[in-house]
Protein backbone atom coordinates (compact mmCIF):
# COMPACT_ATOMS: atom_id res chain seq x y z
CA UNK A 1 0.00 0.00 0.00
CA UNK A 2 1.61 3.29 -1.20
CA UNK A 3 0.64 7.27 -0.45
CA UNK A 4 0.15 8.29 -3.99
CA UNK A 5 -0.59 12.24 -3.23
CA UNK A 6 -0.92 14.80 -0.56
CA UNK A 7 -2.29 18.39 -0.65
CA UNK A 8 -2.51 21.39 2.08
CA UNK A 9 -5.39 23.93 2.09
CA UNK A 10 -4.83 26.87 4.03
CA UNK A 11 -8.20 28.87 4.62
CA UNK A 12 -12.11 28.42 6.46
CA UNK A 13 -14.51 30.13 7.66
CA UNK A 14 -13.17 32.96 9.84
CA UNK A 15 -9.95 30.48 10.17
CA UNK A 16 -6.70 29.99 8.67
CA UNK A 17 -6.97 26.40 9.34
CA UNK A 18 -4.33 24.10 7.27
CA UNK A 19 -5.73 20.99 6.54
CA UNK A 20 -3.93 18.19 5.28
CA UNK A 21 -5.35 15.48 3.02
CA UNK A 22 -3.18 12.08 2.41
CA UNK A 23 -4.22 10.07 -0.97
CA UNK A 24 -3.43 6.12 -1.07
CA UNK A 25 -3.50 3.48 -3.75
CA UNK A 26 -6.36 1.80 -1.45
CA UNK A 27 -8.44 4.85 -2.29
CA UNK A 28 -8.62 5.34 1.66
CA UNK A 29 -7.55 9.12 2.54
CA UNK A 30 -6.92 10.49 5.68
CA UNK A 31 -7.03 14.17 7.34
CA UNK A 32 -4.49 16.43 9.97
CA UNK A 33 -4.27 19.89 11.38
CA UNK A 34 -1.24 21.84 10.61
CA UNK A 35 -3.14 24.96 12.34
CA UNK A 36 -0.57 27.29 14.25
CA UNK A 37 -2.42 30.12 15.13
CA UNK A 38 -1.51 33.54 13.04
CA UNK A 39 1.64 31.60 11.24
CA UNK A 40 -0.52 29.32 8.88
CA UNK A 41 1.33 29.65 6.12
CA UNK A 42 4.69 28.29 7.68
CA UNK A 43 3.59 24.46 8.31
CA UNK A 44 1.61 24.76 4.83
CA UNK A 45 4.81 25.81 3.32
CA UNK A 46 7.01 22.83 5.66
CA UNK A 47 4.70 20.18 4.36
CA UNK A 48 4.82 21.49 0.93
CA UNK A 49 8.21 21.97 0.29
CA UNK A 50 9.79 19.32 2.39
CA UNK A 51 6.94 16.57 3.78
CA UNK A 52 5.12 15.67 1.12
CA UNK A 53 7.31 15.09 -1.54
CA UNK A 54 9.29 12.86 0.40
CA UNK A 55 6.14 10.96 1.88
CA UNK A 56 4.58 9.71 -1.42
CA UNK A 57 5.44 6.41 -1.96
CA UNK A 58 5.79 5.26 1.27
CA UNK A 59 3.74 2.78 3.29
CA UNK A 60 0.99 4.93 4.94
CA UNK A 61 0.66 2.23 7.43
CA UNK A 62 4.07 2.59 9.22
CA UNK A 63 2.46 5.89 11.15
CA UNK A 64 5.78 5.31 13.71
CA UNK A 65 8.55 5.40 11.10
CA UNK A 66 7.37 7.65 9.05
CA UNK A 67 7.03 10.24 12.45
CA UNK A 68 10.61 8.94 13.43
CA UNK A 69 12.04 9.61 9.37
CA UNK A 70 10.53 13.00 9.58
CA UNK A 71 11.29 14.00 13.42
CA UNK A 72 15.19 12.60 13.32
CA UNK A 73 15.40 13.29 9.37
CA UNK A 74 15.29 17.55 10.46
CA UNK A 75 18.15 17.28 12.45
CA UNK A 76 17.01 20.18 13.57
CA UNK A 77 14.56 18.99 15.97
CA UNK A 78 11.07 19.83 17.61
CA UNK A 79 9.65 23.95 17.30
CA UNK A 80 6.43 24.48 16.20
CA UNK A 81 6.18 24.95 12.77
CA UNK A 82 8.20 21.71 12.40
CA UNK A 83 6.16 19.78 15.39
CA UNK A 84 2.74 21.03 13.41
CA UNK A 85 3.56 20.05 10.17
CA UNK A 86 4.82 16.11 11.46
CA UNK A 87 1.42 16.10 13.56
CA UNK A 88 -1.08 17.03 10.71
CA UNK A 89 0.52 13.66 9.10
CA UNK A 90 0.92 11.55 11.65
CA UNK A 91 -2.74 12.28 12.37
CA UNK A 92 -3.73 11.51 8.89
CA UNK A 93 -2.06 8.67 9.16
CA UNK A 94 -4.17 7.24 12.02
CA UNK A 95 -7.18 8.20 10.58
CA UNK A 96 -6.55 6.01 7.48
CA UNK A 97 -5.46 3.55 9.69
CA UNK A 98 -8.56 3.36 11.29
CA UNK A 99 -10.72 3.90 8.28
CA UNK A 100 -8.63 0.36 7.15
CA UNK A 101 -9.44 -1.21 10.28
CA UNK A 102 -13.52 -0.02 10.07
CA UNK A 103 -13.07 1.37 13.51
CA UNK A 104 -13.56 4.70 15.75
CA UNK A 105 -9.96 5.62 15.96
CA UNK A 106 -10.10 5.43 19.79
CA UNK A 107 -10.38 1.31 19.56
CA UNK A 108 -7.13 1.26 18.16
CA UNK A 109 -5.84 3.21 21.73
CA UNK A 110 -7.51 1.00 23.68
CA UNK A 111 -11.37 1.58 23.66
CA UNK A 112 -13.64 3.91 25.74
CA UNK A 113 -13.26 4.98 29.27
CA UNK A 114 -15.98 7.05 29.56
CA UNK A 115 -19.25 7.77 27.04
CA UNK A 116 -18.04 11.11 26.24
CA UNK A 117 -15.66 14.18 27.12
CA UNK A 118 -16.30 16.55 29.97
CA UNK A 119 -15.62 20.13 27.73
CA UNK A 120 -15.01 23.86 29.28
CA UNK A 121 -15.48 26.86 27.18
CA UNK A 122 -15.05 30.71 27.65
CA UNK A 123 -17.08 32.38 29.41
CA UNK A 124 -15.79 36.40 28.99
CA UNK A 125 -17.03 40.30 30.44
CA UNK A 126 -15.48 43.32 29.69
CA UNK A 127 -16.50 44.05 33.55
CA UNK A 128 -17.91 41.37 36.41
CA UNK A 129 -22.05 41.57 35.34
CA UNK A 130 -21.42 40.69 32.12
CA UNK A 131 -19.27 38.24 32.98
CA UNK A 132 -21.58 37.04 35.01
CA UNK A 133 -24.43 37.17 32.27
CA UNK A 134 -21.57 34.91 30.17
CA UNK A 135 -20.97 31.99 32.52
CA UNK A 136 -24.96 31.66 32.92
CA UNK A 137 -25.64 31.50 29.58
CA UNK A 138 -23.08 28.44 29.27
CA UNK A 139 -24.61 27.44 32.65
CA UNK A 140 -28.04 27.59 30.60
CA UNK A 141 -26.33 25.60 27.47
CA UNK A 142 -26.07 22.72 30.04
CA UNK A 143 -22.03 23.13 30.44
CA UNK A 144 -20.24 22.06 33.70
CA UNK A 145 -16.91 23.85 33.63
CA UNK A 146 -16.57 27.58 32.13
CA UNK A 147 -13.01 29.45 31.91
CA UNK A 148 -13.52 32.86 33.48
CA UNK A 149 -11.70 35.84 32.17
CA UNK A 150 -12.66 39.50 32.86
CA UNK A 151 -11.78 43.08 32.52
CA UNK A 152 -9.87 44.94 35.05
CA UNK A 153 -11.17 48.40 36.29
CA UNK A 154 -8.76 50.82 35.10
CA UNK A 155 -6.49 48.63 33.00
CA UNK A 156 -6.08 50.66 29.57
CA UNK A 157 -6.76 48.42 27.42
CA UNK A 158 -8.55 45.16 27.66
CA UNK A 159 -6.90 42.10 28.94
CA UNK A 160 -6.42 38.56 27.16
CA UNK A 161 -9.25 36.60 26.91
CA UNK A 162 -11.66 39.11 27.92
CA UNK A 163 -14.05 40.20 24.74
CA UNK A 164 -15.17 43.57 24.19
CA UNK A 165 -18.72 42.64 22.95
CA UNK A 166 -20.49 39.61 23.89
CA UNK A 167 -20.65 38.60 20.66
CA UNK A 168 -16.83 38.43 19.96
CA UNK A 169 -15.84 35.92 22.29
CA UNK A 170 -15.18 32.96 19.88
CA UNK A 171 -13.09 35.14 17.60
CA UNK A 172 -10.70 37.72 20.23
CA UNK A 173 -7.64 36.14 19.71
CA UNK A 174 -6.93 36.47 15.96
CA UNK A 175 -7.18 40.05 14.73
CA UNK A 176 -8.05 40.12 11.25
CA UNK A 177 -6.87 43.11 10.53
CA UNK A 178 -3.59 42.04 9.35
CA UNK A 179 -0.12 41.05 10.56
CA UNK A 180 0.35 43.67 12.49
CA UNK A 181 -0.29 42.94 16.14
CA UNK A 182 -2.17 45.56 18.37
CA UNK A 183 -0.96 46.65 21.75
CA UNK A 184 -2.53 45.40 24.93
CA UNK A 185 -1.35 47.09 28.01
CA UNK A 186 -0.74 45.16 31.70
CA UNK A 187 -0.73 45.72 34.87
CA UNK A 188 0.25 43.51 37.57
CA UNK A 189 -0.71 45.09 40.43
CA UNK A 190 -4.12 45.90 39.22
CA UNK A 191 -4.65 42.53 38.26
CA UNK A 192 -3.33 40.94 41.74
CA UNK A 193 -5.88 43.23 43.73
CA UNK A 194 -9.13 42.98 41.22
CA UNK A 195 -9.14 39.42 40.05
CA UNK A 196 -9.21 37.28 43.17
CA UNK A 197 -11.95 39.44 44.26
CA UNK A 198 -13.86 38.79 41.17
CA UNK A 199 -13.38 35.06 41.01
CA UNK A 200 -14.49 35.30 44.68
CA UNK A 201 -17.97 36.98 43.62
CA UNK A 202 -18.34 34.92 40.86
CA UNK A 203 -18.34 31.48 43.22
CA UNK A 204 -20.56 33.14 45.31
CA UNK A 205 -22.66 34.06 42.68
CA UNK A 206 -22.79 30.47 41.20
CA UNK A 207 -22.28 28.29 44.03
CA UNK A 208 -20.09 25.07 44.46
CA UNK A 209 -20.49 22.88 41.90
CA UNK A 210 -19.94 24.68 38.56
CA UNK A 211 -16.10 24.10 37.64
CA UNK A 212 -14.30 27.54 37.64
CA UNK A 213 -11.22 27.77 35.59
CA UNK A 214 -8.84 30.71 35.13
CA UNK A 215 -6.14 31.21 32.85
CA UNK A 216 -3.16 34.04 33.47
CA UNK A 217 -2.10 33.93 30.72
CA UNK A 218 1.84 33.74 31.34
CA UNK A 219 1.49 37.09 32.57
CA UNK A 220 2.72 36.27 36.55
CA UNK A 221 6.28 36.18 37.90
CA UNK A 222 6.96 32.98 39.84
CA UNK A 223 6.67 34.69 43.21
CA UNK A 224 3.48 36.47 41.96
CA UNK A 225 2.12 33.63 41.10
CA UNK A 226 2.70 31.97 44.55
CA UNK A 227 0.91 34.48 46.07
CA UNK A 228 -2.16 34.73 43.54
CA UNK A 229 -2.68 31.13 43.95
CA UNK A 230 -2.83 31.76 47.54
CA UNK A 231 -4.99 33.69 47.68
CA UNK A 232 -7.67 32.58 45.15
CA UNK A 233 -7.22 28.86 47.06
CA UNK A 234 -10.42 29.25 48.85
CA UNK A 235 -12.22 29.60 45.87
CA UNK A 236 -12.10 26.30 44.83
CA UNK A 237 -10.84 26.33 41.20
CA UNK A 238 -10.63 23.34 39.06
CA UNK A 239 -7.50 24.91 37.48
CA UNK A 240 -4.68 27.93 37.22
CA UNK A 241 -3.67 28.13 33.30
CA UNK A 242 0.18 29.58 32.68
CA UNK A 243 0.68 31.21 35.87
CA UNK A 244 3.97 32.11 34.90
CA UNK A 245 5.91 31.77 31.57
CA UNK A 246 6.65 27.86 31.74
CA UNK A 247 10.31 28.25 29.73
CA UNK A 248 11.61 28.52 33.72
CA UNK A 249 9.83 25.46 34.80
CA UNK A 250 11.86 25.02 38.18
CA UNK A 251 9.81 28.04 38.88
CA UNK A 252 6.85 26.18 39.38
CA UNK A 253 8.47 24.98 42.54
CA UNK A 254 7.48 28.01 43.67
CA UNK A 255 3.80 27.93 43.45
CA UNK A 256 3.52 24.06 44.55
CA UNK A 257 5.33 24.74 47.77
CA UNK A 258 2.92 27.64 48.74
CA UNK A 259 -0.57 26.24 47.44
CA UNK A 260 -2.52 23.12 46.54
CA UNK A 261 -4.19 25.38 43.36
CA UNK A 262 -4.43 23.00 40.61
CA UNK A 263 -2.16 24.03 37.75
CA UNK A 264 -2.43 23.78 34.41
CA UNK A 265 -0.07 24.07 31.59
CA UNK A 266 1.63 23.01 27.86
CA UNK A 267 -0.57 24.70 25.30
CA UNK A 268 2.71 26.35 24.00
CA UNK A 269 4.48 22.83 24.21
CA UNK A 270 5.66 21.03 21.13
CA UNK A 271 7.27 17.63 22.49
CA UNK A 272 6.97 15.28 25.43
CA UNK A 273 10.32 16.63 26.35
CA UNK A 274 9.04 20.18 26.94
CA UNK A 275 6.70 18.31 29.47
CA UNK A 276 8.92 16.08 31.16
CA UNK A 277 10.31 18.13 33.85
CA UNK A 278 6.59 19.61 34.71
CA UNK A 279 5.24 15.96 34.79
CA UNK A 280 8.00 14.25 36.62
CA UNK A 281 8.79 16.42 39.72
CA UNK A 282 4.64 16.63 40.00
CA UNK A 283 4.51 20.22 39.44
CA UNK A 284 0.83 20.12 37.62
CA UNK A 285 -1.55 18.53 37.85
CA UNK A 286 -2.97 18.92 34.09
CA UNK A 287 -1.24 19.27 30.75
CA UNK A 288 -2.41 20.95 28.07
CA UNK A 289 -0.80 20.08 25.04
CA UNK A 290 -2.53 19.80 21.31
CA UNK A 291 -2.74 17.57 18.78
CA UNK A 292 -2.53 20.30 16.40
CA UNK A 293 0.94 21.46 18.00
CA UNK A 294 2.60 19.04 19.52
CA UNK A 295 3.50 16.47 17.15
CA UNK A 296 0.39 14.82 16.34
CA UNK A 297 -1.20 11.58 18.03
CA UNK A 298 1.92 9.79 17.99
CA UNK A 299 3.68 12.17 20.26
CA UNK A 300 0.90 13.43 22.18
CA UNK A 301 -0.04 9.55 23.36
CA UNK A 302 3.24 9.60 24.87
CA UNK A 303 2.75 12.35 26.84
CA UNK A 304 -0.66 11.14 28.04
CA UNK A 305 1.11 8.06 29.15
CA UNK A 306 4.28 9.50 30.92
CA UNK A 307 1.64 12.08 32.53
CA UNK A 308 -0.56 9.05 33.58
CA UNK A 309 2.06 7.81 35.88
CA UNK A 310 2.53 11.03 37.93
CA UNK A 311 -1.60 11.79 38.72
CA UNK A 312 -1.31 14.34 36.15
CA UNK A 313 -4.54 14.60 34.06
CA UNK A 314 -5.21 15.77 30.19
CA UNK A 315 -6.59 18.92 29.72
CA UNK A 316 -5.90 19.36 25.81
CA UNK A 317 -6.04 23.32 24.42
CA UNK A 318 -8.88 23.41 22.32
CA UNK A 319 -9.21 27.39 21.68
CA UNK A 320 -11.06 28.41 18.54
CA UNK A 321 -7.70 28.02 16.19
CA UNK A 322 -7.80 24.41 16.21
CA UNK A 323 -9.81 22.56 13.34
CA UNK A 324 -12.42 20.20 13.52
CA UNK A 325 -9.96 17.73 12.68
CA UNK A 326 -7.46 17.80 15.78
CA UNK A 327 -10.63 18.27 18.08
CA UNK A 328 -12.01 14.76 16.35
CA UNK A 329 -8.16 13.68 17.21
CA UNK A 330 -8.35 14.41 20.78
CA UNK A 331 -12.07 13.28 21.14
CA UNK A 332 -10.81 9.81 21.02
CA UNK A 333 -7.81 10.40 23.14
CA UNK A 334 -9.74 11.84 25.40
CA UNK A 335 -12.72 8.88 25.31
CA UNK A 336 -9.50 6.45 25.63
CA UNK A 337 -7.40 7.66 28.41
CA UNK A 338 -7.08 6.53 31.80
CA UNK A 339 -6.26 9.83 32.89
CA UNK A 340 -8.59 12.67 30.96
CA UNK A 341 -9.70 15.34 33.06
CA UNK A 342 -11.25 18.24 30.92
CA UNK A 343 -11.32 19.42 27.01
CA UNK A 344 -11.63 22.80 26.16
CA UNK A 345 -13.79 23.44 23.59
CA UNK A 346 -15.28 26.32 21.88
CA UNK A 347 -18.33 25.67 19.61
CA UNK A 348 -17.12 26.32 15.83
CA UNK A 349 -20.58 24.78 15.22
CA UNK A 350 -21.49 27.92 12.08
CA UNK A 351 -22.53 26.14 9.22
CA UNK A 352 -20.03 27.17 7.35
CA UNK A 353 -17.52 25.55 9.45
CA UNK A 354 -20.03 22.38 9.07
CA UNK A 355 -19.97 22.27 5.77
CA UNK A 356 -16.20 22.24 5.47
CA UNK A 357 -15.77 19.85 8.11
CA UNK A 358 -18.67 17.38 8.42
CA UNK A 359 -18.93 15.43 10.89
CA UNK A 360 -21.39 13.51 13.30
CA UNK A 361 -19.38 14.12 16.78
CA UNK A 362 -21.51 16.00 18.94
CA UNK A 363 -21.40 18.35 21.99
CA UNK A 364 -24.77 17.49 24.93
CA UNK A 365 -24.41 19.03 28.06
CA UNK A 366 -21.25 20.06 28.13
CA UNK A 367 -20.12 16.72 26.88
CA UNK A 368 -18.52 16.14 23.65
CA UNK A 369 -19.63 12.59 22.46
CA UNK A 370 -17.23 10.95 19.87
CA UNK A 371 -18.72 9.97 16.86
CA UNK A 372 -18.29 5.99 16.02
CA UNK A 373 -17.23 6.12 12.32
CA UNK A 374 -14.47 4.79 10.76
CA UNK A 375 -10.99 6.82 11.40
CA UNK A 376 -11.61 10.21 12.87
CA UNK A 377 -15.16 10.58 11.99
CA UNK A 378 -14.68 13.91 10.61
CA UNK A 379 -14.69 14.33 6.82
CA UNK A 380 -13.25 17.74 4.31
CA UNK A 381 -15.49 18.98 1.69
CA UNK A 382 -12.23 20.30 -0.90
CA UNK A 383 -15.32 21.83 -3.47
CA UNK A 384 -16.55 23.99 0.13
CA UNK A 385 -12.78 24.68 0.34
CA UNK A 386 -12.56 26.56 -2.81
CA UNK A 387 -14.65 29.33 -1.38
CA UNK A 388 -11.64 30.15 1.37
CA UNK A 389 -8.50 31.77 0.92
CA UNK A 390 -5.73 32.81 3.60
CA UNK A 391 -6.34 36.20 5.35
CA UNK A 392 -3.49 37.96 7.59
CA UNK A 393 -3.87 38.19 11.16
CA UNK A 394 -1.88 38.28 14.44
CA UNK A 395 -2.21 38.02 18.16
CA UNK A 396 -1.48 40.88 19.82
CA UNK A 397 1.62 42.45 21.83
CA UNK A 398 1.61 43.48 25.37
CA UNK A 399 3.29 46.11 27.09
CA UNK A 400 3.43 47.73 30.96
CA UNK A 401 2.07 51.02 30.89
CA UNK A 402 6.27 52.44 30.55
CA UNK A 403 6.58 50.54 27.89
CA UNK A 404 8.17 47.08 28.36
CA UNK A 405 7.13 44.39 26.62
CA UNK A 406 5.70 41.29 28.86
CA UNK A 407 3.97 38.14 27.84
CA UNK A 408 1.01 38.04 26.02
C1 LIG B 1 -6.38 29.06 25.74
C2 LIG B 1 -5.26 29.80 25.12
C3 LIG B 1 -5.59 30.52 23.85
C4 LIG B 1 -4.33 31.11 23.22
C5 LIG B 1 -4.40 30.98 21.74
C6 LIG B 1 -3.20 31.54 21.06
O1 LIG B 1 -6.25 28.75 26.90
O2 LIG B 1 -7.36 28.79 25.05
O3 LIG B 1 -4.55 30.53 26.05
O4 LIG B 1 -6.58 31.46 24.06
O5 LIG B 1 -4.18 32.42 23.57
O6 LIG B 1 -4.56 29.66 21.42
O7 LIG B 1 -3.24 31.32 19.70
MG1 LIG C 1 -4.47 29.25 27.78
Amino acid sequence: MKITDAKVFVGGPGKNYVTLKIYTDAGVYGLGDATLNNRETLPAKYLEDYLIPVLVGRDPRNSEDIWQFFYRGAYFRRGPIAMAAFGAIDTALWDIKAKLAGMPLYQLFGGKSRSGAMVYAHATGADLDTLVESIAAHVEQGYKAVRVQCGIPGMPVSSYGVADKREDSKHYITDFGGIQPKIEIWDTERYLRYMPDALTAVREHFGPDLKLLHDVHHRLLPREAAQFAKTVEPIGLYWLEDPTPAEDQSALRYLRQHSTVPVAIGEVFNSVWDCKQLIEEELIDFIRVAVTYAGGITQVKRIVDLAGLHHVRTGFHGAPSHSPISMAAQAHLNVWAPNFGIQEYLVLGTPECDALFPSDHTLENGMFLVSDEPGLGVDFDEKQAQRYQYAAGSHPVVRLQDGTLWNY
